[in-house]
């Protein structure tokens, strides 16, 4: 795609084919020069109709263009076509279009060979034809809109029923870059409070107190994240729900697992960090399939590990493995449409306290209770209502549960779809890298640690947000973007 944001460019807008009315569609800094000689306003015409092009052309008055947008009646004068064509012109100056140049739309009989005519007497008066999509380009280039807003257009386009629409309208509208702009100027803020801490760190006055830096980057990592989970939900179109059974080690995950998919496919054992890895088994509940995910457990919650069970000379390589098993928990959660936390029943009062104040709860979340065996029967009465009490030993409460999570299914596969497609497969990436930094932020901050490491990381998130508003933005992705649209939008 050749990109002369200068060039004054034209194409047909309307669709393809004969119409009682055609637009053609004309944007650049030379619009007016460009229609000039073609349009003559009809309070140039004499009171009786001009006979053919020569008469009329003799007595035409130019169309002056004014500085708010018009719509003016009048004639179309094509060469090689004897008769005017009647045309309505519309006009919106520099800044007040789509585009945010001036525009001119010719609205007229919607015959192909009149509107080919029309375009081809535009390139002879100055113009050139528009490469496809390089209207809502030019849109995006002069800051009217940003890329998510440009893929909204193509979707709306595109949009082959009701809902696809709902949600390119409601991308269009901002549904997603109103997020990314608040996610945006709120860490600028917080990056603005840093530097000027380092720039001034002689004064030991501190910009942010590190509590209020702490949650604000936490607010910031749950929002981003948010989004992330939103576009993977469209992202997956088609692909299994998912359901991650989640919580602290030794809760009874692997036992619970195993016990729904009936077999013995994870590895079980009273040692708290048994599951390094993840699994995942397909499951079918009366009809509705779905993935099942068994996770590491995170310590940290609920029964921390024994220090008699952990070996002395513990290598630095086994610490390594453990906590590349807790990054690889911590992704399949927050990539599970479904979160199934397991808290042990006999552990109950330390884990649910834990369980409450670690997670941002989602309304697909369910709490179960495990090894109902292990306890007396009214043991588990200090449990929340919503959860579920179960047992892998003994069968107690997996009917319930496997009904539950049938129900969460079904509610996760009609949940509408938040972005147009072509957006959630471009920006996937460059929210999850967003999140991942601003969790990388959070936890510095947390521990601590200095001020400019911080700032890197929050560097890092910006970039990658701009990516997807388009803020950054390199040609590849703007041909990826744009060549996919018809030529005219
Ligand atoms: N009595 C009883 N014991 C259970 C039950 N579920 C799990 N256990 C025992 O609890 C211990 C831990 O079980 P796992 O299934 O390995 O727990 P996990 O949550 O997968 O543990 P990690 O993989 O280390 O995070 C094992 O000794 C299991 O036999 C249950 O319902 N009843
Ligand atoms: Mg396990």
């Amino acid at each position: 795609m050749a990109y002369h944001p200068l060039d004054t460019i034209v194409a047909v807008a309307s669709p393809s084919g004969g119409a009682a009315r055609g637009v053609v569609r004309l944007s650049g800094p030379r619009v007016v020069a460009c229609v000039e000689r073609l349009f003559v306003p009809s309070e140039g015409a004499s009171e009786s109709s001009p006979r053919n092009n020569a008469a009329f052309a003799e007595r035409k008055a130019t169309f002056t263009p004014s500085r708010r947008p018009t719509a003016v009646e009048g004639h179309l004068l094509l060469p090689g076509i004897h008769s005017p064509l009647p045309t309505e012109m519309y006009f919106w100056p520099d800044g007040r279009s789509y585009t945010g140049q001036p525009v001119v739309e010719f609205h007229t009989i919607g015959s192909p060979p009149l509107l080919d005519g029309v375009v081809s007497a535009v390139c002879e008066a100055g113009a050139r034809l528009a490469e496809p999509g390089e209207f809502t380009l030019r849109a995006f280039l002069s800051g009217r809109i940003d890329l998510t807003q440009a893929e909204a257009v193509l979707g709306i386009i595109e949009a082959n029923n009701d809902p696809q629409l709902d949600v390119a309208l409601g991308q269009l509208a901002g549904g997603l870059s109103g997020p990314l702009r608040e996610l945006r100027d709120g860490l600028l803020d917080l990056l603005g409070h840093i530097e000027a801490g380092l720039d001034f760190a002689d004064e030991d006055l501190p910009f942010i107190a590190r509590d209020q830096l702490v949650g604000q980057l936490a607010t910031a990592r749950d929002e981003a994240t948010g989004l992330v989970r939103k576009l993977e939900s469209r992202h997956r179109a088609g692909a299994f729900v998912r359901a991650a059974l989640v919580g602290p080690p030794n809760a009874g995950k692997s036992s619970l697992f195993n016990a729904l998919v009936q077999n013995d496919g994870a590895i079980v054992s009273h040692l708290p960090g048994t599951t390094r890895d993840y699994l995942t088994a397909q499951i079918e509940l009366d009809g509705v399939r779905f993935e099942l995910i068994d996770t590491a457990g995170i310590p940290g919650t609920g029964k921390q590990r024994d220090p008699v069970e952990t070996p002395q000379d513990e290598s630095q390589e086994s610490q390594a493995i453990e906590r590349a098993a807790e990054l690889v928990a911590q992704r399949e959660e927050e990539r599970a449409d479904i979160r199934v936390f397991c808290v042990d029943a006999t552990a109950l009062s330390t884990s649910l306290q834990s369980h409450e104040s670690d997670r941002n709860l989602r309304d697909t979340d369910t709490l179960v209770l495990t090894k109902a065996d292990l306890i007396e029967s009214n043991a588990a009465k200090d449990a929340p209502e919503a959860s579920l009490l179960v047992s892998s030993v003994t069968g107690e409460g997996l009917d319930a549960l496997r009904r539950w999570l049938r129900e969460l299914v079904v509610r996760a596969q009609s949940a509408p779809d938040s972005a147009v497609a072509s957006t959630a497969a471009r920006c996937h990436e460059s929210l999850r890298a967003a999140a991942d930094a601003m969790g990388r932020a959070h936890r510095m901050a947390a521990d601590n640690e200095g001020e400019e490491l911080i700032a890197a990381e929050i560097h890092v998130a910006l970039e990658a947000l701009g990516r997807v508003a388009g803020a950054v933005c390199t040609a590849d992705v703007l041909n990826r973007v744009f060549s996919r649209f018809c030529i005219g939008k």
